[in-house]
């Protein structure tokens, strides 16, 4: 099931009543660039097995698992939702439901709702630096960079350069011959919101890739 609005309601199968047996359901919701997705639950009664592996509601975004749900409370092995809100690493959200061939109860599954939330990119750090070299501006669904007084803003969008380097013509060649570094596979983790600046930053055809500092 595709999801595209900012914000909804999903459930198990059958929800409020008990869900079937056998059953597997996927909701794929993506909101645009320049947003992440919180989802919380306000129902969740899963069967409970170890680790999970009978009943579950998965949680995934970005390439990596966010969360494994079953039961009604949280165990030392098992993880149920409680009042947790999860949030999505970048702007797309799975959630997956499945029931196995049987239940020793009768469980009636899980009701979410999810919102599409700005990402702050004037709080984020890459490589340690902000990603406006003077001043950041923050809005819904994106941000934009400006600068100080006697500067201009470099075609990247993102540095500042003294009017005295435009004049002669460009950046100095330091800065031409300067590589960008390269993405940390940790990254993600260590911030789950750095997904997605780092997609933002490698996706217009390079031209960010090189931030250079003058
Ligand atoms: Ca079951
Ligand atoms: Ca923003």
């Amino acid at each position: 099931i595709q999801l595209q609005k900012m914000y909804g309601r999903i459930t198990s199968p059958d929800f409020p009543n008990v869900y079937p047996n056998s059953k597997e359901r996927t909701w794929n919701i993506s909101v645009p660039k320049g947003y992440t997705i919180r989802i919380y639950f306000t129902h969740f009664n899963m069967e409970l097995s170890y680790l999970c592996e009978y009943d579950y509601v998965k949680i995934s975004s970005g390439g990596k698992l966010v969360a494994t749900l079953c039961g009604r409370e949280s165990t030392d092995t098992e993880e149920a939702p409680g009042n947790r809100t999860y949030h999505s690493i970048d702007n797309t959200l799975t959630v997956t439901f499945r029931s196995d061939y049987s239940n020793e109860n009768l469980f009636t599954g899980f009701e979410a709702f999810y919102a599409a939330e700005d990402v702050d990119e004037c709080e984020l750090l890459i490589d340690d630096e902000p990603l406006c070299d003077h001043h950041c501006h923050n809005y819904l669904g994106g941000f934009y960079c400006s600068c100080r007084v006697g500067y201009i803003l470099h075609e990247n969008k993102r540095t500042c350069a003294g009017e005295s380097a435009r004049v002669q013509g460009g950046l100095p060649p330091l800065c031409q011959n300067r590589s960008p570094s390269p993405p940390r596979d940790n990254w993600s983790v260590s911030n789950p919101r750095r997904g997605q600046v780092q997609s933002w930053l490698m996706a217009p055809a390079g031209r960010l890739k090189s931030p250079c500092r003058v």
